[in-house]
């Protein structure tokens, strides 16, 4: 089995191991060691030490952000297909290392194998999309209403992007933003989770040494600034960042998108989903209840896009629960580097102890447990020192408050409803917005489902489960998600500043609106 020490080597992150320590900033490609108090780091599979932190302060942070706007002012510049060239190259040292990146995503979040190299495999993904993107960043021409005028639309380079990512998705959510922002010819400072900071190092390290063949790439294109919340708030503070792209709770996102509101710089958010899905009379049971296990229970339970209430027709609703029981009495709990473990353990105590009192919570509001929520004492295939729970299934009577709760714990909630009406109106009535899914083989219960006064969430599903979504559409959502749109379609554009021009090819100088101005 594994463990952080076979890791170092293979991923290069030797150079920058200093006794057990590690440091809180890569700042134009140099590592620096604050004297800030350390930060022990755990594996969340056994309790193991990965060494310590030396987190950022408001130093690092300005000083990234200061070469980052230099790096930017070269790179800008630089045409947007070379830069695809860079990111095409940065793909290509991810596929070299895709299962080592993935070997040490497991030691810092628990996540199983197969998910865990999905994750590095988004990376690879975006890589691909970004470099197609790379000739496709385009405006538009557009009719003017003066003779011998034209309106043009150009798409600019932005500046510097902040990225502030969670601990679930420590290499995939950074590289949707900034594969995109690279190729947009901006220049990025990280401020990943202080729970992966060595996931964060191994990705700087891998584009740290792609950028070294690329004369024309600046090192200052990729910072690095690790610590807790305060790190991301002088991020979120600093005027010349241009755009702070977060992913995270609804409580940092708020306190991120004031801080930059405040400056009036641009924020894109991506915050908590307390996503359901809707299982019809109509549905195929058999396959929404394989993709509900693999939404409620993967990862442990803890993706923004992880499914948390089940809206059950009372038709199909003791059907369901039956399979759903068995197949949760099935799923293997433990060492995520076992090959047949299908549930890691949550990321620390607190997780746990959330959990638990979440599950007497619900209790409380009249919930009844019908499989798992207990912990997992250690044993076999589940080490000691680490927390490990069976995922939770209970029957709720109705949408109680604590329903209306993210708990980022493998717990579902299954609720039943006779009408579809009602049971849009239940998927809606909750404050986040991100992901939803309508289980259903009849074309007008999903079309209801995916219209205009369907689900309102930013990812409505079809016999899909609410997480595991593709690289290729904009993902993120509405209401307290944040509104913003990350990764495909054209969510390029927040990367970007848009220049209209207007160009006048006549001798005369006609005004907009017919206006007259100067001797008749
Ligand atoms: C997240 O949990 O913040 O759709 C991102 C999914 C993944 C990304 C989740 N592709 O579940």
């Amino acid at each position: 089995m594994y463990t952080l020490s076979d890791l170092i080597a293979p991923l290069g992150l030797a150079r920058w191991q200093q006794a057990d320590c590690w440091p809180g900033a890569i700042i134009d490609g140099i590592a620096h060691y604050p004297s800030s108090p350390s930060q022990a780091l755990h594996c969340p599979i056994d309790g193991a030490s990965h060494g310590d932190l030396l987190p950022a302060s408001a130093v690092e942070v300005k000083a990234s952000v200061g070469c980052a706007s230099v790096a930017f002012e070269a790179w800008r510049c630089v045409p947007a297909p070379r830069r695809g060239e860079l990111v095409r190259h940065i793909g290509e040292a991810v596929r070299a290392r895709k299962r080592v990146l993935a070997q040490l995503i497991t030691l810092e979040t628990g996540k199983i194998a197969s998910e865990a190299e999905g994750e590095v495999q988004e990376w690879i993904d975006i890589c691909d999309y970004a470099l197609g993107l790379s000739r496709q960043l385009y405006g538009l021409t557009i009719a003017s209403e003066r003779p011998q005028h034209r309106l043009l639309e150009q798409w600019h380079p932005l500046g510097v992007v902040g990225v502030i990512s969670a601990f679930n998705f420590p290499i995939a959510v950074w590289a949707w933003n900034a594969m995109l922002a690279l190729v947009c010819g901006n220049a990025v400072v990280w401020k990943p989770s202080e729970k992966t900071p060595l996931t964060a190092l191994a990705a700087t390290a891998l584009v740290l040494d792609t950028l070294r063949d690329f004369a024309d790439a600046p090192a200052g294109l990729v910072q690095l600034v690790q610590g807790n919340a305060s790190v991301g708030l002088h991020l979120a503070r600093d005027p010349h960042v241009t755009l702070v792209s977060a992913t995270g709770s609804v409580t940092m996102g708020r306190a991120v998108a004031q801080a930059v509101a405040a400056r009036l710089g641009r924020s894109l958010l991506e915050l908590g989903g307390n996503n359901a899905a809707i299982v019809t009379p109509n549905a195929d049971l058999e396959l929404a209840a394989r993709a509900i296990v693999f939404a409620a229970a993967g990862t442990c339970g803890q993706r923004c896009t992880s499914l948390r209430r089940l809206l059950v027709h009372e038709e199909v609703a003791d059907a369901l629960q039956e399979k759903l029981v068995t197949a949760y009495q099935h799923l293997s709990v433990g060492d995520p580097r076992q090959p047949t473990t299908l549930i890691g353990p949550l990321i620390d105590a607190a997780a746990l102890a959330r959990m638990q009192a979440v599950l007497i919570q619900a209790h409380k509001e009249g919930g009844h447990l019908l499989c798992g929520g207990s912990p997992v004492r250690a044993g076999g295939h589940v080490p000691a020192g680490g927390h490990y729970v069976h995922p939770a299934l209970l029957a709720m009577p109705e949408q109680t408050d604590v329903v209306h709760e993210e708990t980022f714990a493998p717990i579902l909630y299954l609720m039943r409803y006779e009408r579809l009406d009602d049971a849009i109106a239940l998927n809606n009535a909750v404050s986040q917005g991100l992901s939803s899914a309508i289980f259903t083989t009849d074309l007008r219960e999903a079309g209801v489902f995916i219209g205009p006064a369907g689900s309102d969430c930013g990812l409505a599903n079809v016999n899909v489960g609410t997480s595991g979504a593709e690289i290729g559409g904009a993902f993120g959502g509405e209401k307290n998600t944040g509104g913003g749109r990350e990764s495909g379609s054209d969510a390029w554009k927040n990367y970007m500043r848009r220049a209209t021009n207007t160009l006048n090819d006549g001798n005369a100088l006609p005004l907009a609106q017919g206006i007259r101005f100067g001797p008749a």
